[in-house]
């Protein structure tokens, strides 16, 4: 029984025997553990309908926190027929545990209310467990697409039940700013919607004319940030300069580089000219717009961006000019590496550590305590390890979840590179020949749900299911004993209609259904 789990665990014995769940059954925890534990109860409570009463102290179902478990995040689940003992590494090896016990019940267990009348059963035996890499992330954009509050919620409860733990928040981009800065209302009031949307990847300017927007307050992003936090997951925001800023520059048309034309958020998709200009106000601005930002979320890492920044218009921009040779730089790229710098320098300041796309490494921006986000493939991750500096593999080739899912031809939207199921299970985040010292600097992988062509919750669940699934199984298990085929088979046999239960919309293992194809909105596969 203990070969259902997903991701797979690092050890499992079963014995002979069952605990049964009854309407006696208590969970009760360590002050450390009460929160994983409240999770359960009030998560199992509301599938079963069984009160799992908090009380005695010494429950039939019980967590504590012993540091000599091996962690970080790491637990032991020992189940006899009278009792279940989770002893957890800490906090978040108790939330684990508790993930864990619930794929144990099977796919009822998964459901938001009583459809099953039980009986509840786990399997006797023991469990022991622990990630492999502590950043398991996922990037979820929210700047072409919206996803409305309660959409991304259930995103975090989805990241969870797969033991993933960093949500990486895209909040700005050219065609919005979902982020309300309460010193800069115009970003929300005028940066957060666009006139309409281009529609798949054309070349020829097709429009849908539909308007499109949204944005989070900040008690939203305040609310998101303490869900996620009780459920293990760490929300690192990412405001992207200084390039990916139109939305930002027809707001506030002093932050552009073209004072006569007045700019509209932008209706297509693809890398844009309009950057940021280098002004002195203009870095203020940012640092006052990164102020909030490390006001409303607690994540020790700080996305600023820093990808795909041409640099056509400061060529011709007297103020680029000047600046450059008043920094000595003979090319306008490392006005690029000068702007993520001083966003850096500021967030030092405030006590965090930035994240960026990994062209900050080409630039001269790099700050050593910078965490690097290779994207454009392993090298620029191997480069930047190899110097020392901590990195997060995200290479587009393999972890683009909003790239097209095989070659069938009902695939929707086809863009990118070939990436299937199988593609996301056997990848491998440290490159192979990395030498130990700087593997130790990998400090995991990320998936990317990138959204041009992924306008709903129900299009960001087919591209992200169950191809997310074989990512927690790249980030959480040991790379001794990856087995493709036991994978596809815990997927089709289990973990398929876990995601059934919670009402995820993932893509058919044979191909898309009717409604989830999209006839005629043209991709661009490469
Ligand atoms: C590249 S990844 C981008 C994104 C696009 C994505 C589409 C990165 C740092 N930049 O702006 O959404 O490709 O796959």
């Amino acid at each position: 029984m203990f070969d259902t789990l997903l991701p797979r665990p690092v050890s499992a014995q079963p014995a002979p025997g069952s605990f049964h769940l009854d309407v006696t059954t208590s969970v009760q925890a360590d002050p450390a553990a009460e929160s994983a534990a409240r999770w359960l109860r009030h998560t199992l409570g509301a599938a079963t309908g069984l009160p799992l009463s908090p009380t005695p102290a010494d429950g039939d179902i019980r967590f504590v926190v012993d540091p000599t478990v091996p962690g970080p995040e790491g637990y032991r689940l020992e189940i006899t027929p009278d009792r279940v003992v989770v002893t957890a590494s800490d906090p978040a090896g108790a939330f684990y545990a508790a993930q864990t016990l619930r794929q144990l019940l099977g796919a009822p267990a998964f459901r938001a209310s009583v459809v099953h009348r039980g009986p509840w059963v786990l399997p006797c035996g023991r469990v022991q467990d622990r990630p492999r890499f502590g950043w398991r992330g996922c990037l979820l954009d929210v700047a072409r697409h919206f996803m409305p509050k309660d959409g991304v919620l259930r995103f975090v409860d989805l990241l969870a039940a797969h033991k993933l733990n960093v949500l990486h928040l895209h909040l700005t981009d050219d065609q919005g700013w979902r982020m309300q800065i309460h010193r800069y209302p115009r970003l929300t009031e005028i940066g957060s919607w666009r006139a309409g949307s281009r529609v798949g990847a054309h070349r020829e300017l097709v429009h849908d004319g539909r308007p499109h927007g949204g944005y989070y307050t900040q008690d939203d992003l305040r609310e998101i940030v303490a869900y996620a936090a009780e459920r293990q997951v760490t929300v690192v925001p990412e405001i992207d300069v200084p390039g990916h800023c139109q939305a930002a520059i027809a707001a506030y048309p002093e932050l552009g580089n073209t004072p006569d034309e007045r700019l509209e958020v932008w209706p297509f998709w693809g890398v844009n000219e309009n950057v940021l200009n280098v002004a002195d106000a203009t870095v203020t601005f940012f640092c006052d717009v990164f102020d909030e930002v490390v006001d409303v979320f607690p994540s020790p890492v700080v996305c600023v961006g820093g990808d795909e920044v041409p640099t056509t218009q400061w060529e011709r921009s007297p103020l680029a000019r000047q600046r450059m040779a008043e920094l000595g730089l003979s090319d306008p790229a490392g006005l690029h590496g000068w702007f993520v710098g001083r966003m850096a320098a500021h967030l030092a300041d405030r006590g965090r550590r930035v994240l960026g796309w990994d062209e900050i490494g080409e630039v001269g921006a790099l700050p050593p305590d910078a965490v690097v986000a290779s994207w454009r493939g392993e090298e620029a991750g191997v480069t930047a390890a190899l110097a020392g500096h901590d990195v997060v593999m995200c290479p587009e080739q393999r972890l683009y979840l909003d790239h097209r899912q095989s070659d069938h031809p009902d695939e929707p939207v086809p863009v990118g590179y070939l990436t299937t199921l199988q593609d996301v299970y056997r990848y491998e985040p440290v490159p192979a020949g990395l030498p130990a010292e700087a593997a130790r600097h990998v400090l995991g992988a990320q998936a990317q749900i990138w959204t041009e062509h992924l306008d709903s919750p129900r299009r960001v669940d087919y591209a992200a299911f169950p191809r997310l699934a074989a990512f927690a199984e790249v980030v959480w298990s040991p790379a001794e004993g990856k087995d493709l085929t036991g994978f596809e088979q815990r997927l089709a046999r289990h973990h398929l209609s876990r995601l059934d239960a919670l009402g995820v919309e993932y893509r058919p293992l044979d191909g898309p259904r009717p409604w989830q194809t999209r006839p005629g909105v043209p991709g661009r596969p490469r």
